[in-house]
């Protein structure tokens, strides 16, 4: 990224969390909804509905429809701002430049974010990407994407606030959640369309009210190609723009800023009576398939300016305030994924009746010890504990209160190892 840049976003971060607080909200928001099937299983969720809820589901586009809120919003400081994408299958150090103190770094004791890298988790590797994008079914393919470590990855690795359910309050969750947000675009280049059951969606449903103004409400299946946003995802230098009307629903003038090539055509149709701009730190290129209709309003031009506006806007830059969050002792609610939970020994084996399971969990260690059986919802709230003495076959009855979902349940023994941690599902 360009200087400007880095100070830019920056400057909008610190910006957004003051005042009305945008960040605050988000995260508040974020965290009262997260999962809430524990407390009440009607309740709309954004996390964790699949794979049982497919009717509640609407983690990618909420996120994306979250993105385009932030994105917005740091428009209205600065129109050439957008957020950049964190691919972390590929950015993987702790030295990367993602987190110096111009950048990502600013924001770890100036909001108390209490980061660890690499303390929770693992970050993807690129052929885990590439291994989730072949999958076919739209419902798995979310599921797996939003459990495994091409999104929970991130959280976990980062840690602090990100591996709870307050995570916006870091800014890198953005950073990571418009790479979500390409991946799902890309998915979509290769498969059917994605669709959701639900017409609509927390938070924009057209109700909710932030700083005065009235969120917008938002079909979940409007929004499914990001291109419904003027989202356009650049890579290896790249932004392509193709299969587009500008139709100014979101913005006076639409302007596409990069500092990497633009590349307009194929379908990129600036209509009569829009005002548009495509905007190139280096080269902007109009293929066949780019129409400016007669009566549009459209230009497209090379910006020489930004660093020596850069240099004229220093003395303007927004002040780096301290402004902690005061409770960080959140509940880390990203510790759970499928596949990396089992029995270490063989012989410990657990068992679910019937399965998905209505009361009864038996589990067999591989010899008599005293342990400690917990249960978890998939937030990682801890909802159940029972201890057991000297015993190789432990058999859970009482179950019939669990609210129907799914949880994590862990044998622990009394040197504080954990026997088996397995995930099941209560009907
Ligand atoms: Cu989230």
């Amino acid at each position: 990224m360009t200087d400007y840049e880095k100070t830019e976003l920056v400057n909008a971060f610190y910006q957004l969390r003051s005042g009305a607080d945008m960040i605050t909200d988000m995260a508040n928001f974020h965290m009262d909804y997260f999962n809430m099937d524990n407390i009440d299983a009607n309740q709309m969720d954004i996390h964790f509905n699949l794979p049982n809820e497919q009717d509640k589901e609407i983690f990618l586009v909420w996120h994306r429809m979250l993105m385009f809120e932030t994105e917005q919003a740091m428009q209205a400081i600065n129109p050439k701002l957008s957020i950049p994408y964190w691919d972390s299958s590929a950015d993987r150090l702790e030295t990367s430049p993602l987190w110096e103190e111009d950048f990502m770094g600013s924001f770890e004791d100036n909001w108390s974010l209490n980061r660890n890298f690499g303390h929770d988790g693992l970050l993807p590797s690129p052929q885990s990407i590439t291994n989730m994008l072949q999958m076919s079914d739209f419902f798995e393919f979310s599921n797996f994407f939003e459990r495994q470590l091409p999104h929970s990855g991130a959280h976990r690795w980062v840690s602090g606030a990100m591996v709870t359910s307050a995570s916006p309050r870091d800014p890198v969750f953005y950073l990571h959640h418009t790479f979500v947000d390409k991946l799902w675009h890309d998915w979509e280049e290769t498969h059917d369309a994605s669709f959701y059951l639900r017409t609509d969606m927390l938070r924009y449903d057209g109700t909710y009210v932030f700083d005065g103004e009235t969120l917008p409400l938002v079909n979940p299946n409007s929004i499914v190609d990001s291109r419904a946003l003027g989202v356009f995802y650049a890579e290896n230098g790249l932004a392509t723009l193709d299969n587009y009307i500008v139709s100014n629903t979101h913005l006076p003038e639409e302007l596409f800023y990069y500092r990497f090539t633009i590349q307009a055509g194929d379908n990129f149709i600036a209509a009569e009576n829009t005002t548009s701009h495509l905007q190139s730190i280096s080269e902007v290129i109009l293929t066949p398939g780019f129409l400016a209709e007669s009566g549009s309003n459209f230009r497209a031009s090379i910006d020489a300016e930004t660093t020596s506006l850069l240099a004229r806007n220093n003395q303007q830059q927004y002040p780096r305030e301290k402004k902690p969050f005061d409770d960080v002792e959140l509940e880390q609610v990203w510790l759970w994924s499928e596949g990396e939970m089992d029995a270490k020994d063989p012989a410990v084996v657990m068992q679910t009746f019937p399965n998905p399971f209505d009361n009864k969990i038996t589990i067999t260690l591989n010899k008599k010890k005293d342990c400690v059986v917990e249960i978890y919802n998939l937030t990682g709230a801890l909802i159940k504990q029972e201890f057991f003495e000297f015993t190789d076959i432990i058999e859970i009855n009482d179950l019939y209160g669990l609210a129907a979902g799914t949880y994590v349940v862990k044998v622990v023994d009394a040197n504080g190892e954990t026997l088996v941690a397995k995930k099941v599902v209560k009907m």
